[in-house]
Order: C-alpha cells, then structure tokens, then sequence
C-alpha cells in the first residue's frame, strides 16, 4: 500500500516517535542524538519534497507553527475543577471521614491512589480515533485557551496514541510543567544574553505554553504528566483510577512514576512523608500529593460540591514561595572575611519556617537580582536550603518611576562593617573580603564558633552569643585563649549575660574535655580556607601528625589525595603567617589535639575503597557509619559511580541503590557493612 516513499516517511515517523518516547517520557535514550537529528532531517526532506507525506501527527510538526494573533476559546465538554486542599493530618481524617460517610462505608480502610501534585499548568489534551486534535488550558474550569500548537512542540506528548483501537474520542487531562534542568538551563541562557530570567520553573513553563509564537515554546522543553481523563467516548476504561493511569502509561502518555495505591488515613500520612523526602531529588517542583479514591464508581457515588469532587484532595506541603519586603541590606563578615550581602526580610512562613534574612551571595548576584531597600521579593526555602531571594516583583517596587530611584542599587562597601578596614575584591573572585584578617573582631568570633563547632572541637555550649561576649570583652582573642584558666575560668564565664555557675561550670568541662581531639578534627577546626572536614581528615590521614603537616611544603601537600593548587597554596599561606603560627604552638601546649600515625603505617581494611551511603540503617546513624568507614580506611562519598566500591543500603533507600544496580556495584546492609569493620574501633 502506497509509495515507497510513503513507507518510508512511515517508517521515519515510528523510528522518531519511538526515539522520542524513550527521552521524554522514559528519560532513557536509546540513540545519539546524532542519528536523532538524521533521522529528522531524512523525514522533513521528504515531507519538503512530497508535502502529500505530511501527516498532522508527523514529528516535523512538532518545531511550531507561525504566529497566533490570539488564542481560541475552547469550552471543556466537562468542567475542569479545582482541588480542595488539606494543610494537616487532622484536615485529611476529615477528609476520609466525609468519604466513608459519603459511601457508607464508615469501619472500612478506603484504597486511594494517590500521585504526587505537579507545580505547573493545568491542560486538556484531545485525541480523536487515537490522533492528537486539540490542547486547551484550564482557563477559568469551563472555558480555556486553544494552544493546541504549543502543546504539539511538547515531545513528551504523543502526537498518537499507542494503540490499535483507540476510543473515538479521549480527553486525557494533566499538567504542563518545566524539569528543573530545563529551567536551568533556560535561565542560564537567558543570563548570557543579558535577558529577563523566570522566578521558578512554573512561571517559566506558563510563559512558554501562553506563546503566540508556537515555535518559541518549541524551544523551552516543556514536559507534561497526565493525571486523569475528562470526556471519553466509543471505549471503555478500566475501573479504578490507578487502572486508568497505567492504561494511560500502556498508551504512551507520561504519568508519574510515584504513584501508588495506599489504604486509609495512615496509608495517605505515609505516602505524604514518603514523598516529602524524596521532593527535592525529584526532577520536577511539586507542591503537594493528591489523594483519590481509587474505584470511579465510588468517585460517581460521591460526586462534587461547589467546584470541587468529593472524591480527591490535595495534601499541600508548606509554601516554598512567599513575598516579603526587603527591610534593610546588610553586609555581614565570615570566617574568612568574606563579605556578603544578607536581606533583612519582614518576617515571613516560607517552607515551614519563619525566614527573616536571606543571603544575596555578594556583589555581583545581588545588583543581577537587582534587590533593594524597599522591593517586595519572592523567598524560597526549600527542603533543608539556606532561604533565597528568588526575584523581586519589580511592578511593587515604591516610586519605580522615578528619575532617582528612591534606593539605589546594591554598592559593596569600601570598608569592612566590624573594623573599618579597606575591602578588597581579587580578580577572578565574586566575593569581597576585608583585610583584616584575624585582627578583625567578626573574623576572630567567626574563628573561635568554628574552632568550637561540633563537627570540629566540639565544645559543647559555646555558641555565638557566648563568643560575642567573650571576643567584645578581651576575655578570648584566639582559639588557644580558651585554653588559658587565666583568661577563661568558671567565675569569668559566670559573669556573662545568661551564665549562671552550673553553665559556667559546664562549660569549663566541656572546653577541658575537648583536650586531645583527634588531628583531622583540629586541622578542620583551624578554619583553613578550603580545608573542609574530608580534606583535614585526608591531610591528618597522610601525615599523622601536625610536626609534618607544618613542614609540608605546596608540592608536599599535593601528594595527599584530592589536594590541588589550590587547597595547598592556601594551607601554605595559612601556615606560614606568624599569627597562626603562634595560635597553633599556645594550643599545642594546652594538648588540644593529639597526633595519629601516618597513612602509610595504618593502611586500614578498607583502604582505598569508595563507599556511599543510602537509606536508614537499622542502628547506626549516618554520621557513625561514615565514621567507622573512615576510621578503617576507607572514604564516603556523596554520589554513585563506577569508582564506588561499595553502597551501603538501609530502609527506603533513594535513587543511589537503582544507580548502584544499574552500575553493577555492590550493595551492603549493615551486617555486611559491619563483618567489613570488624577488628576497627571509630577514631
Ligand atoms: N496529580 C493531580 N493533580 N490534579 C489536579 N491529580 C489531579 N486531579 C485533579 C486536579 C484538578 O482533578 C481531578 C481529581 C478531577
């Protein structure tokens, strides 16, 4: 039947079409993208020369179409609702109560299929016999927006569906949104070119679908996961929604990979916990889990009130996004005198947590992000993230217009805020930094936190307050004056703000106790510029003790693993000035620190192995099991790779033990992990 042409433009279109699917919907390419493009390029040459060949449902389609001058309306056969949404546990047994009732079904555990609630754009996608026809955005539930070209340059959409007798009509319903490397990748093209970058992947992903201009949306990546089905006519559906979902995933249409199906109260507590953790790996921004109950019969039973179902809810997480007013910008100094730019916020419930401060990085960020006195800015917080100023609404910014601005931007100062002394910006670097060095009080307090810190000295109950107080009374200027009972003792320490004699008393215990650390806490806790606590820990393995760390020359102290120019000129510059040299001979004398042996005399069992970590295990704790590795001789590291010897797996392990199956490497639990340790006590 046909030409050979016709076969062959057939043949490209499945091939393409095929290629397609694997990126975007499995995110498992099976061809270069190389033969990807021939391919395409094979299939326009012979659409170009036979346009008869051109099918709507041609991957050639996909590239965008000439400019819109506006966009159609088109009334959805079926309202597209919203979700009534549940903020607590106490909100979602409401929730499964009002459905229990609703079913008569009170003493039972409902099975609900659950999924998680995508940040993006609410669409309606149309297939008549199988054949994309038409996309409509949500617009007000009844009426949405044509952008069926857009929806065409969405590669994750099948422009077909997979399936040899496909109902007459099916409206397949889902949402529109940007993968974070997308956005990404977006932003940073836009910074390049000096362009308007998006506050987040939602806004970016609406952007690109409301364009007249089809062929821009062809450029932004959009991605797409269907969530349900509206109108279906001339087919039958399975009779459960997580049915519908895999007959949906059989025919080609991305759905979530993190659906499930649970039963009653705990099982929906659980998948919303479950999915909490895991939020932050997932390639795309969610915003909460949605919860329906999983029969359509039981969903038709219970029907909808006002505009939304009984049947479903969205459990929301905390609002990442918030917008605040800039009250103040300071400039704060850190332990290496690094100036940075810190927005004083009103305070605002952003991730679960109050955020009055967040940091602009420096200079350059803060004038590019453009933030002023004055401006409502979007805060995000998200997961475990420092707060940050995503953007400012620059239509709220006070007298905007103004010929002088009421504030003008971001300028570093000239000058260090703690102790007047000039800041200098080095070339190549984006942070400035007073030149005080350690004769600068915020540098000194700054040093001694550290020093104390629990990952360093560990000295329990020294925190920020009590060193402010001790630097702004002469009491401590360096770390070896905790050391000295004549400057630091009980009744001294009891005459600060908030010290009563048993704290006093405490702490004096706790300073005591930290006599002798082990060298690669004590090299941690001297704040070397770029010595974090593995490469202290790598430096106190390799040279065993502080005598030939001292005298180690850069070359020296590039022979220890993963030390380069850098980390070495900046330990050389560290050592050699005579300040420090005389804080580290006072803390020698104390015996705050106690030497080990060098690397090559205490070769442990698990010398040279790469281990990560993954899961909870059953009794160790993250921080002991590292511990242990290393005191045996091996190194933890963050990600999977072919150079990971072992992974060590708990209880809901994350995306590490599908990399470590996939790479072939081998994966311990505990009991395996701990016949490896055998014979090695921690350090
Ligand atoms: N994941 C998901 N999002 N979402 C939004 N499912 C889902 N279902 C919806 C909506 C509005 O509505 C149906 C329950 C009708």
């Amino acid at each position: 039947m046909g030409s050979e042409e016709e076969r062959r433009a057939r043949e490209l279109r499945a091939l393409i079409d095929e290629a397609n699917y694997r990126y975007y919907v499995l995110d498992a390419p099976t061809i270069p993208d190389s033969e990807y493009d021939r391919l395409l390029r094979e299939l326009q040459d012979l659409e170009s020369a036979h346009p008869e060949l051109v099918t709507p449902d041609s991957p050639t389609q996909r590239i965008g179409a000439a400019p819109l001058k506006d966009f159609a309306q088109v009334a959805h056969a079926l309202p597209m609702l919203s979700l009534n949404n549940a903020f607590s546990e106490a909100e979602v047994a409401a929730f499964d109560r009002r459905v229990r009732e609703g079913l008569g079904r009170e003493d039972e555990q409902i099975e609900y299929a659950v999924e998680p609630k995508f940040d993006g754009l609410a669409v309606a996608l149309h297939y008549r016999d199988g054949c994309f026809v038409q996309g409509a955005t949500r617009g007000d539930g009844y009426t949405g927006e044509d952008v069926t070209a857009n929806l065409r340059t969405v590669k994750a959409i099948p422009m077909r569906l997979q399936d040899p007798n496909p109902p007459a009509w099916l409206e397949v319903r889902g949402e529109v949104l940007m993968l974070r490397r997308d956005f990404d990748r977006l932003n940073e093209a836009a910074r390049a070119r000096d362009e308007k970058t998006f506050a987040n992947p939602r806004n970016a992903a609406a952007g690109s679908l409301r364009q007249l201009d089809s062929r821009i949306t062809a450029r932004r990546r959009l991605s797409f996961f269907a969530y349900g089905v509206g109108r279906v006519e001339g087919g039958a559906l399975p009779d459960t929604h997580a049915g519908v979902m895999d007959w949906l995933a059989a025919r080609r249409l991305p759905v979530s990979e993190a659906r499930r199906q649970v039963r009653g109260v705990d099982g929906l507590m659980g998948y919303f916990h479950d999915l909490g953790e895991k939020r932050a790996g997932l390639p795309y921004d969610i915003d909460g889990a949605v919860y329906k109950v999983n029969r359509l019969a039981d969903q038709d039973i219970l029907g909808f009130v006002a505009r939304a179902p009984r049947f479903a809810i969205a459990h929301k997480y905390p609002a990442q996004e918030e917008l605040t007013l800039v009250e103040a910008i300071d400039v704060q100094v850190g332990r290496t005198g690094t100036l940075t730019p810190v927005a004083r916020l009103a305070p605002v419930f952003v991730g679960g947590v109050t955020v009055t401060n967040a940091t602009l990085h420096n200079e350059d960020e803060a004038r590019r992000k453009d933030v002023r006195v004055g401006d409502t800015v979007i805060v995000r917080r998200a997961g475990d993230v420092i707060p940050e100023v995503v953007g400012v609404v620059m239509e709220r910014r006070p007298m905007k217009d103004l010929v002088t601005p009421l504030y003008p931007p971001f300028r570093m100062r000239d000058t260090c805020p703690e102790c007047g002394a000039p800041v200098v910006r080095l070339e190549g670097e984006a942070a400035a930094r007073c030149t005080n060095g350690l004769a600068c009080p915020a540098q000194r307090k700054q040093a001694i936190i550290h020093f104390a810190s629990r990952r360093a000295m560990d000295i329990d109950g020294l925190g920020d307050k009590l060193v402010d107080q001790l630097v702004d009374k002469g009491l401590v200027a360096t770390p070896a004056d905790l050391y000295d009972p004549a400057k630091v003792n009980k009744a001294a320490l009891a005459g600060l703000e908030r010290m009563a004699d048993k704290s006093a008393e405490n702490l004096v215990q706790a300073i005591e106790a930290s006599r002798g650390r082990p060298l690669a806490r004590f090299i941690f806790a001297l704040g070397i510029r770029h010595v974090g606590e593995q490469t202290a820990k790598d430096l106190a393995r390799y040279f065993g003790g502080m005598a030939g760390f001292m005298a180690a020359d850069e070359d020296a102290l590039m022979a220890v693993p993963d030390v380069g120019p850098v980390v070495a000129a900046s330990i050389r510059a560290f050592l050699s000035e005579a300040h420090n040299q005389t804080v580290i001979q006072a803390l020698d004398n104390a015996g705050a620190w106690t030497d080990g042996e060098a690397a090559a005399r205490l070769a442990g069992p698990l010398e040279g192995k790469t281990f990560v970590l993954t899961g909870t295990l059953p009794t160790l704790t993250r921080d002991e099991a590292k511990a242990r590795i290393e005191a045996a001789g091996g190194k933890v590291t963050a990600s999977v790779s072919r150079k990971t010897d072992f992974v060590v797996a708990g209880a809901e392990p994350g995306s590490k033990l599908k990399k470590a199956r996939e790479l072939d490497v081998r994966v311990l639990d505990q009991d395996e992990l701990m016949e490896l340790l055998k014979g090695v006590s921690e350090s």
